[in-house]
């Protein structure tokens, strides 16, 4: 089914699957299915300590290849921090309705977490991933088993570490596929027939250094950090790139059959438009929620989002070029402006002597494009929206600079430092407990948890001001740092509207909710004005995803229940403004129903 060798991994391979049946717990509305329980061992490792000891279940076949993570990328070798050896990480494939259990052993040098991008984690916000936030961090030495089921979301997601820049290495597909198996795909060939095959397509971003150095460089300085040296393709540079040709990722196609490609954004500070070559693709779901599908030339993917395709290999057999490349929103700021290429190749077996056709992609700065890609997206389905709003919440979204104080080190702009906000509000991460870990222990009681938390955050901006003008007020710049929820009652049906600022540079932001599924009601450049914007909300089949691409200098409007108590994290997915306090946390209060509340944290949970 599905073609796991289009991977060009270096090394693998210590994943082990193990597929138990368990008695029918679960119903559809038609017929009983069986759900499975799949026991994962993930290792997270870095080459210079390689692993010598594992941690064997019995249920698994406990052979094992030890591979020391060291690859090969534009004329150096470098140590990464790998899961299993391999780069991207192993794809973890599921039925909707499985449990998972995953045993993440840290093998490495750094502090990691794994988060499962997308996933609601209905109950189980323990197994949610980001650091300090739900969780302390897995010290090196340290396990602990993520614990959750995968229910009512069909399509591709993705893991990840939660933790510094350990993504840019640490992460792998995620793909869910209908219980009753791919048949029930509500989309098929010209035939009738599923997809022949499916192809995961990570989009990576690689720096020449380690990342992590890069980030605390940033940290230390306040400058921003170097961009990356290459995007990547499943871990691979392409053609373009200096010493990368050998390594080119290359997926054999069959002519005349109709795949599924599943993209993952999985680059830390860079939207991507893609391309291939002579083919049209239909998009058939977005962040794991099907689409009407709809034909295009290019796709424009933020990072955490996820798209699914599908193409017809129907022209002439040859060799045809994948490339993806930056869209850069904002004036006047660095991007990494290469271009990385993968081989779609019909050519049977033929001669690789032509070089493969090269698609055509829009300028880094072509906003309309983009524009017209995320608005085509439509639901499947009729959405099911709450006919009411409980929560109407303004958030700016953006960029600021803090002036420089007390001996710090100022490499930003006139002797400034980075930062970013949401309604002003820098966030800081605590560093001695998870705010989830704070919250259950505490009660809910504010006298408990003030000293890690505070749930004051705003509703609105604390000043109203033309968000989007030319010449935003330099006293408007400065944000407040502080780790502040906003405390939501179980099922509430919330609104934002996400508003992007032009303080010191408008940007296209992918704005991510963690253990939530959103409509998007509609977006628009400028700022959004109620009285007439309104007007324009998609009630009928808006597009439901995790990340939404906040237009750059305009707005974009969120709608979901609160129906998944605990501390959800949502924060911009370029990791250079998270790093820069682009982040705030919903925290839902528990139900009064059964199963309404957040289930009690697992023995094993890190302490920091
Ligand atoms: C950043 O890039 C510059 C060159 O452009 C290089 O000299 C420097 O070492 C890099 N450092 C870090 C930590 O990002
Ligand atoms: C590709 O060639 C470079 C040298 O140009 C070498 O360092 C690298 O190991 C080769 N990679 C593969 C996958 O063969
Ligand atoms: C990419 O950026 C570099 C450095 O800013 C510049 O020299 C180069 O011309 C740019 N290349 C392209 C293709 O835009
Ligand atoms: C830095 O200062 C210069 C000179 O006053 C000014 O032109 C420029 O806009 C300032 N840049 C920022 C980002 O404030
Ligand atoms: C920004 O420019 C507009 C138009 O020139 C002007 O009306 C407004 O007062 C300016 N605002 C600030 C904060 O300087
Ligand atoms: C920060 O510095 C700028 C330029 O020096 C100044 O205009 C602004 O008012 C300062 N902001 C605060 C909050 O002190
Ligand atoms: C953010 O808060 C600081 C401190 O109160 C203030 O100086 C600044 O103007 C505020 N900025 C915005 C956009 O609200
Ligand atoms: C790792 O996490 C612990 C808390 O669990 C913290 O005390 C320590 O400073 C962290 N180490 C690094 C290198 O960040
Ligand atoms: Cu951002």
């Amino acid at each position: 089914m599905s073609s796991m060798s289009s991977y060009s991994s270096s090394s693998s391979l210590l994943l082990f699957t193990t597929t138990t049946l368990l008695a029918l717990l679960l119903c559809s509305q038609l017929q009983l299915s069986i759900a499975k329980e799949q026991y994962l061992e993930f290792v997270v490792i870095d080459a210079i300590s390689p692993i010598i000891t594992h941690h064997s279940n019995k249920q698994l076949t406990p052979s094992m290849q030890i591979k020391e993570a060291s690859v090969t990328r534009l004329c150096r070798r470098h140590s990464i921090m790998t899961v299993n050896g391999q780069f991207p990480g192993p794809a973890v494939e599921v039925s909707e309705g499985d449990s998972l259990m995953v045993r993440v052993t840290n093998r490495g040098g750094y502090n990691v977490t794994v988060h499962w991008h997308g996933v609601r984690q209905m109950r189980t916000g323990w197994s949610d991933g980001p650091e300090f936030v739900t969780q302390c961090p897995i010290r090196p030495g340290g396990s602990y088993t993520y614990r959750f089921t995968v229910a009512g979301q069909e399509g591709t997601l993705w893991w990840h570490a939660h933790s510094s820049w350990l993504r840019a290495t640490v992460h792998g597909a995620l793909l869910i596929r209908p219980r009753a198996g791919v048949s029930a795909y509500p989309f098929n060939d010209a035939a009738g027939k599923p997809p022949a095959r499916e192809i995961p397509i990570l989009l990576g971003e690689w720096w020449d250094m380690n990342p992590i150095d890069v980030v605390r460089t940033a940290t230390r300085t306040g400058a921003a950090p170097n961009i990356s040296d290459a995007l990547t393709v499943n871990g691979q540079p392409g053609d373009l790139y200096k010493c990368s040709s050998n390594g080119t990722t290359t997926f054999p196609v069959k002519s005349g059959e109709t795949n599924l490609l599943r993209f993952i954004n999985a680059a830390l500070n860079t939207e991507l438009f893609v391309s291939l070559a002579g083919h049209t693709m239909t998009v058939v779901g977005a962040d794991a929620s099907y689409t009407k599908p709809y034909a295009t030339s290019v796709l424009m993917i933020a990072p955490g989002q996820t798209t699914d395709v599908l193409v017809t290999f129907d022209q002439p057999p040859g060799r045809y070029y994948l490339a993806a490349r930056a869209y850069a929103s904002a004036q006047g700021v660095p991007f990494d402006n290469t271009t990385t290429t993968a081989i779609f190749d019909y050519g049977g077996g033929g001669s690789s002597s032509t070089s493969p056709a090269m698609p055509t992609l829009p300028a880094y700065n072509d906003t309309p494009t983009a524009t017209s890609f995320t608005t085509s997206l439509r639901g499947l389905r009729k959405a099911e929206l709450p006919s009411r709003v409980d929560e109407s919440l303004f958030f700016t979204v953006g960029v600021g600079l803090f002036n420089c104080s007390g001996g710090q080190s100022c490499g930003g702009p006139n002797n400034t430092r980075f930062a970013a906000s949401i309604n002003n509000v820098s966030f800081v991460l605590p560093s001695t407990t998870s705010i989830l870990q704070a919250h259950y222990g505490g009660g809910g009681s504010p006298a408990s948890t003030g000293s890690v938390f505070t749930a004051d955050f705003p509703a609105n901006p604390p000043v109203a001001f033309d968000y989007t003008a030319q010449n935003v007020s330099r006293a408007l710049w400065q944000p407040v740092p502080g780790t502040k929820v906003y405390r939501l009652k179980y099922g509430a049906a919330v609104q934002v509207v996400l508003q992007g600022t032009n303080i010191f540079a408008a940007e296209n932001h992918p704005i991510h909710l963690h253990g939530y599924d959103f409509y998007i009601l509609a977006e628009g450049f400028g700022n959004f004005d109620a009285a007439t914007d309104t007007a324009k909300f998609n009630l009928d089949d808006p597009p439901m995803r995790n990340t939404v691409a906040v237009p750059v200098n305009g707005w974009a409007v969120i709608r979901f229940v609160a129906d998944n108590p605990g501390v959800w994290l949502m924060h911009c997915h370029l990791d250079v403004h998270i790093t820069w306090g682009l982040a705030m946390a919903f925290l839902v209060d528990d139900g009064v129903g059964e199963l309404q509340s957040l289930e009690a944290p697992p023995a094993d949970l890190p302490i920091c």
